[in-house]
């Protein structure tokens, strides 16, 4: 193999200190021989700039950039005057309105394709899941009994169409919200009119010298944030299920060893379902498996990566290759004959990987070209145009390999695909499907409560490590864990989606997965997937006895190694729902300033979750508990846990 050097002179990592992923460790020390860079690499040779990681700085206008201190940070203002906490909300504002841009637009790319297929444009994607389409469309308010599919669809779309455009009025899913959570939202004016405005303003307000007032400018970010959250995150999600199915629980095998060396290895990362399911067609199409064949392939293995990857495991138990991490590592297998990308979270870093292992590097969105990278595009009229001719690429890489092979062998199989649907019927049975034996395992206590832990891996912090040690933590202490994104892949290497699992669970968790058959940790799929985390916490309140807003519910939110916009803007979004949220390796804010106070304090008080942070994970943990036993306090149930806790403890003795 030709190998282009591209490691400079720079502190070098120890692999076993950088992650807990074996394979990726494994990758880096073959990265470190070959001398090729990664983004482990990349980060120990950039020192984090310090008034950035606080958000102490402004560069809105020429006047600028300005600088505060971060540990005087009253001691200063801008040019302009703009203080502290105007730069710091403004600044925190542009991430939410970023973050949220992007989960909306990758919604309303589904809309589209939707639109698109109902009025029989797009002939290659089918609705795969018309009981879904009739729930979601009955949930706000369309008709459905005794109607067509297609006029069911149409009237769906229409509804839909204004989460995004709609100038004035509530988004269509404020109607999924349980009611109190609702007039406390109007009550604060933070319910979404359409996305594409709220984000208009929000860019508006921040612009210099628009809005000065970092109260006010919150109002938008929350506004803004919902409008993601129970908006464009939403309809991705919805949509996505009623275009390729449901998820249900399916057994997946995830990490590098799902590469196959003596098969045509491709990769899809990113996050639009669509180019996946395309892809799967392609990757079956006879023709094309027999070419694999003729290149003396034994066939073409198909492989996801970060959230577009978890969809696919999601819903057809499609292999998992690994997390944001792992995107660089992967390639340094030298068995990827082609990685596809379309959307977000894709390193630019993978161009030069890539070239230096021969792989093809192909993007496929408009939206995202890469310098180095090739461009083929997905269109979805004839979609099998690009990812027919990915394969043929892909083969005749296999064919001319060069690159010295090394795949870890290691797999790690687990259960994925629980969806809110699905945790209804597991936990209430086909008959009678619904929340009620979740919601009485939390009253009685064996359950203490739930969280939701999610989001990206960061090379500023351990790979997986904060992830797993904050979730063995939670579980260990009774709390029912529902993961996405790149966080449920770092404990589905960690083994810990697997019923086999529950014997880390603390006693009451523990009898409750034997009983069901369920993992103590129930992965619901991609970042836009945490909509579903809002609609089981809204099926949680309207079920009765734990309060009547998802404020009072005994929860908690975490993203322990956060490095997104999207994460931000995520984070928010469960605030102004009612969670209580804790991120780790940073938080972007000056504490000891009232930005700081009003999101970690006062967004409570007016009747919202607030912010929490801790790069620790047991400290995570115990911050999370915390609010779970003051919450189980305030709805009246701590006292039912101790009894239960005591009467296994009984039973637990008469076996001894
Ligand atoms: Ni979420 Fe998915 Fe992963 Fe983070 Fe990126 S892939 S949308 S942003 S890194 S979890
Ligand atoms: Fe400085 Fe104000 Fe301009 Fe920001 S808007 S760069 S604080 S002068």
């Amino acid at each position: 193999m030709e190998k282009k050097k591209v490691l400079s002179k720079k502190k070098e990592i120890k692999p076993r200190d950088v992650t807990i992923c074996d394979a990726t460790a494994q990758m880096l020390e073959k990265a470190k021989r070959d001398g090729v860079e990664t983004v482990f690499d990349r980060a120990a040779g950039m020192r984090a700039c310090p008034i950035g990681a606080d958000s102490a700085c402004c560069k809105h206008c020429s006047m600028g950039p300005c600088r505060m201190n971060a540990r005087d940070p009253y001691a200063k203002v801008g040019v302009c005057g703009a203080t502290i906490d105007t730069i710091m909300s403004r600044n925190f504002a542009r991430m939410v309105a970023s973050g949220s841009a992007a989960h909306t637009d990758h919604g309303m790319s589904m809309l589209n394709l939707f639109r698109e297929v109902v009025k029989g444009n797009i002939t290659d994607y089918e609705i795969k899941d018309p009981n879904k389409l009739k729930e979601v469309a009955s949930s706000i308010g369309i008709e459905v009994e005794g109607r067509e599919i297609h006029d069911i669809a149409m009237d769906l779309y229409e509804e839909l169409e204004r989460t995004y455009t709609q100038v004035e009025g509530e988004i269509p899913f404020a109607k999924r919200v349980p009611e109190k959570t609702l007039e406390t939202w109007r009550k604060l004016g933070i319910v979404p009119r359409g996305a594409m405005r709220e984000i208009m303003e929000l860019m508006h307000r921040t612009h210099m010298g628009v809005d000065q007032d970092y109260e006010n400018i919150t109002t938008q970010i929350n506004r803004t944030a919902l409008a993601d959250g129970w908006g464009g995150s939403m309809v991705a999600t919805e949509i996505s299920d009623i275009l390729f199915g449901t998820p249900s629980p399916v057994s997946v095998e995830v990490n590098m060893g799902v590469l196959k060396e003596d098969h045509v290895n491709i990769i899809v990362h990113g996050h639009e379902p669509n180019l996946f399911e395309s892809m799967l067609v392609s990757v079956n199409e006879p023709s094309l498996v027999d070419a694999a064949k003729k290149a003396g392939a034994a066939g073409i293995n198909l492989v996801g990566m970060c959230c577009s990857g978890a969809e696919m495991m999601s819903r057809h138990g499609i292999p998992h290759a690994g997390n944001f991490m792992s995107t660089e590592a992967v390639l340094v297998t030298g068995a990827v004959d082609a990685m596809t990308v379309d959307v977000q979270c894709i390193k630019q870093g993978l161009a030069k990987v890539a070239d230096c292992y021969g792989t093809h590097l192909i993007t496929t969105n408009p939206r995202c070209h890469i310098e180095g990278a090739q461009h083929m595009e997905l269109d979805e009229h004839n979609p099998s145009a690009c990812t027919d001719g990915i394969v043929i690429k892909a083969i005749s890489r296999f064919r001319n390999r060069t690159a010295e092979i090394e795949i870890p062998n290691i797999k790690n199989i687990g259960i994925h695909g629980f969806s809110h649907e699905y945790i209804n019927y597991m936990l209430g049975g086909s008959f009678r499907a619904s929340y009620t034996p979740l919601n009485d395992n939390i009253i009685n206590g064996r359950i203490r409560g739930v969280a939701g832990v999610v989001g990206c891996t960061n090379p500023r912090v351990k790979q997986d490590w904060v992830h797993v040690e904050l979730v063995k933590e939670l579980i260990k202490k009774d709390v029912l864990v529902l993961q996405t994104g790149c966080s449920q892949i770092a404990l589905a290497k960690a083994g810990l989606t697997t019923p086999e699992a529950a014997i880390l669970a603390g006693p009451g968790l523990h009898e409750v997965c034997e009983t069901v058959g369920m993992p103590p940790v129930l992965g619901l799929g991609s970042c836009v997937d945490n909509s579903r985390i809002l609609i089981a916490a809204s099926a949680m309140v309207r079920e009765g006895g734990l309060g009547h807003s998802i404020a009072e519910l005994p929860a908690a939110g975490a993203a322990p190694e956060w490095m997104s916009e999207k994460a931000i803007s995520i984070g928010q979004y469960f605030v102004a729902s009612g969670v209580y949220t804790v991120f780790g390796v940073t938080f972007p804010i000056v504490k000891e300033t009232k930005f700081h106070k009003l999101l970690f304090e006062g967004l409570e008080e007016q009747g919202l979750g607030k912010w929490g942070f801790s790069a620790d994970p047991y400290e995570m943990a115990s911050m999370m508990i915390a609010h779970i036993d003051k919450k189980r306090q305030e709805l009246g149930i701590d006292k039912a846990r101790e009894r239960i806790l005591m009467d296994m403890a009984d039973r637990q003795a008469l076996k001894a």
